[in-house]
This record gives structure tokens, sequence and C-alpha cells, in this order.
């Protein structure tokens, strides 16, 4: 049978198009009771038995027969001996997309980085002040879901950020290295690396063992196994965001050739059967043409099978009244990519508020984001994009208030204190106040 890929067609003036549009966008994680008694068996063994149950559980699961945790150590020397074996011009690919990261994280750091304070008429200093992290764990998956760029975007903020350590764990089933993650390890400044991953690596760094040391926070991507760990050792540990399949939302009036926003539209579908690709477009016609573009296209892929099942099962041409329209549904999806493929991407813009990254014009293809043009590719997923942000030096960093009170602000706050306080039957705050009024 001749693969197809038949994203959901709508129309916004359909009777049906609520009921259909909220059955497409719907998606859950399923969480598996298996997995979740597996990661607390694993987490459990981790916490009690430390570098022992690690070693155990990579031999098992990841066919590795290393003779001890040391052994399953990444020396700096090999990180950079696989950035050196790496052909020129995916060295200098490397090298230019992480100095344009850099550039970018560290005017993120510049412009909402930095601590803050102010005085009071009395006198009374108050402010904030930004820390980094102290040391943190950054999770890559194995596989085939290996990425050396999302190497990049979880180690170049740590960095900027002015993190102490930071520390990648990936798994090696077989023993199977990929090189341009360790590659991608050097050039992003990551300290020390171990070859173990699963809930057992996440277990390593939330609870530290021997070898691995214990970590603040843990971010990356990972399977459900390492979702759930995550999920479990939060609080213990900070951790980013629990990402859901890649998604893109294509904005269309009609200008970017239509071969473009299809290949735009495989881009996502390639990394998953679940990532969702949809494109809102007022023009009918422009929209038969992309369709076409997709039959046309489809064949030539070599991930073609996943594109098929990604678009045909979750995909959506969804045709608006206008452009108007097309971004308020925008809003609606508040999606993870979203390309506004426009010759008026400005006049656009301003009206779209939830979305983790917005490209604008028909040149900003989205897959530029993701490897090179500077801002992180690490983004909210799953309509999370209405309250969360794209992964960036504040993940890195936290925040201290500062107090300085004067003597004079003594007085008045220590008034209002110990009113309170009162209020509030503690009789040790209210005296802590009282005693540094002056009679
Ligand atoms: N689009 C993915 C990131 C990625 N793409 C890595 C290619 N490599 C995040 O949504
Ligand atoms: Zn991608």
């Amino acid at each position: 049978m001749v693969l197809q890929a038949r994203p959901l067609r709508l129309s916004t003036a359909d009777a049906g198009f609520e009921a259909a549009f909220e059955a497409r966008l719907h998606w859950s994680a399923d969480t598996d009771a298996q997995v979740e008694q597996a990661v607390t068996d694993i987490l459990e063994a981790v916490r009690k038995r430390g570098d022992e149950a690690v070693l155990e559980f990579t031999r098992r699961f990841d066919r590795l027969q290393a003779p001890s945790m040391a052994a399953l150590e990444l020396k700096p020397a090999e990180l950079k001996a696989a950035f050196e074996s790496l052909p020129a011009a995916q060295r200098s690919a490397l090298e230019t997309a992480a100095a344009r990261v850099r550039s970018y994280h560290e005017a993120q750091k510049q412009a909402n980085g930095q601590g803050w304070s102010y005085r009071d008429a009395d006198g009374t200093l108050l402010g904030q002040k930004v820390t980094p992290l102290d040391r943190v764990g950054i999770y890559v998956p194995g596989g085939k879901a290996a990425y050396p760029s999302s190497v990049l975007m979880n180690a170049i903020p740590a960095h900027v950020a002015g993190v102490g350590e930071i520390i990648m764990v990936v798994p090696t089933p077989g023993g199977e290295k990929n090189p341009l993650v360790l590659a991608a390890a050097h050039v992003g400044g990551v300290h020390r690396a171990f070859t173990v991953g699963g809930a057992q690596a996440i277990g390593a760094l939330a609870y530290g063992t021997k070898t691995v040391p214990r970590v603040d926070k843990i971010t990356g991507p990972g399977n459900a196994y390492v979702a759930s760990a995550k999920r479990r050792v939060f609080g213990l540990v900070g951790i980013d965001m629990i990402a859901g399949p890649s998604e893109i939302l294509v904005l269309a009036d009609g200008s970017t050739p239509a071969d473009w926003v299809a290949m735009d539209l495989f881009s996502q579908a390639e990394h998953d059967e679940l990532a969702q690709s949809i494109l809102l477009c007022p023009d009918a016609g422009y929209i038969d043409r992309v369709q076409q573009e997709i039959d046309r296209l489809l064949p030539e892929m070599p991930r073609a099978e996943i594109i098929a099942r990604s678009l045909s099962g979750r995909g959506a041409l969804i045709r608006t009244r206008d452009m108007a329209q097309a971004c308020e549904i925008s809003n609606r999806i508040a999606p993870e990519h979203l390309e506004i493929a426009s010759t008026e991407p400005h006049r656009w813009e301003p009206l779209l508020k939830h979305a983790g990254a917005i490209f604008l014009g028909g040149y900003t293809s989205e897959s530029l984001g993701d490897y090179c043009a500077g801002p992180n590719h690490v983004l909210p997923t799953s309509s999370t994009a209405r309250f969360s942000s794209p992964l960036g030096v504040y993940d890195f960093q936290k925040r201290s208030s500062l107090i300085e009170v004067s003597e004079a602000g003594a007085q008045s706050l220590g008034r209002v204190a110990a009113t309170l306080a009162h209020g509030e039957g503690l009789q040790a705050h209210a005296r802590a106040a009282e005693m540094r009024i002056k009679p």
C-alpha cells in the first residue's frame, strides 16, 4: 500500500468544527502503572545501594559489561577526542551553532538575569540577588532520540548562568557511543559525563552516589521511565519540564511556497508519530497546494512512515475566515513552535500570545531554530506555553531577596510588624520587632 499523509481537513465555517478541533488537539501522556512501579523500584534501589545498583541496572538494561562505575565515566579527553575525530564540516557546524546559542543566552542573562536593588526614603535597602546553581545534571537520551543539538541547548544556558559543575548522563546501549553527542558535550562545556541512562541515571543524579555527584537540578528530555523518575525526584532536586511530543503550527497567508510549508510540517512530524503539525490558513486553494506538496514530497523522506502516521493521526489543515481568526485559534492551541508564513509577520505577531517560539516570515524555517539560530529549542509543549517559557539562563539561576533595614526603618517597619504579629498571636515575632524600636 502507498503511504499517505492526510492531515484532518477542517474549516472554521463547518458546523462540527469545534468538536473535531478539540478532539484533534487532545493528547494525554498515559501513565503506565508498570512503568511507575519499575521506576519506584529502581529509584529506591539507587537511593539505598548507590553505585552498586546503578551498575547493576546499566548492565541489565544497557547490556554494558562495565567492571565498575568509574569505568562508566567519559573523561574530558574522550569528549575532546570525539570532537576532533569529526569531519571538519561537522566540527565547524557544532562550533557555529554553539557560538550563536551562547550569544543569545548571554543577551538573555544581560537583559533579565541580573540582580537589582533600591533604597526606601528611610535608607532601607531592598533588592534581589541572582546566583547560579552549584551543580546540574543534563539527561541526554540514547538511541534514535540522541540529539547533539539538545546537548548544546541544555549545557550552554547552564554554562552562561555560571553553573559550577554540569554533569551529563547518556545511555549507551551495547556500549555504542554517539560521537556527535560526545563532541557536543565538549563544545557545550559539560564538566563530567557518565554513560548511564534511564531512571537509574536520574536516581544517581538526584541522590548522589559515590561516583556520581548529587545535583541540584536535572534538565533534558527522556523516555517514559526518565519522565516518571524526574517527576518523582522533583522537590529533592529541581527539574525543567516534562516534554511532550514536538509540535509545529504554521499560520500561512499563502505567500510562502507551499513546498516549504509542507516540509516544515514534516520537520516536526518526523520526530515522532505523536508529533503534531497544524496549518492555519484562510486560502483553501493554498491548503490544497500544501496537501499536493505533502503527497509529492512524502516518498522522498527516509522517515516517511513516522511522518505519515503523525500527519494522518494528529495533523490538521484548517481553513480560517481570515488571518486574524487564525491567530485566535493559534492562541487556543498554544503551540511549541509557531511559524508566521506571511509577508506581514509583524502585523500578526502582536496578536499572538501563547507559543514557545515564534518564527517570523517565510524564510524563518523552524528547523533553523532547532539547531543554530540562537534561541533555545527546549520549549513548552502540549499547550503549556500558556504558562511556561523556553529553557533559559533563568532556569539555571535562582534569586535571593535582600533586605537591609536602616535604623529609621526599624522604627516604622517595627510598628507595622509588631501589630501584625500580635494579631497572629506570635509574641516572639512582635518582641523582635519592638526591641529595635527606640522608646
Ligand atoms: N524540534 C525539537 C528539537 C530538535 N529538532 C532537535 C531536531 N533536533 C524540539 O521540539
Ligand atoms: Zn526538531
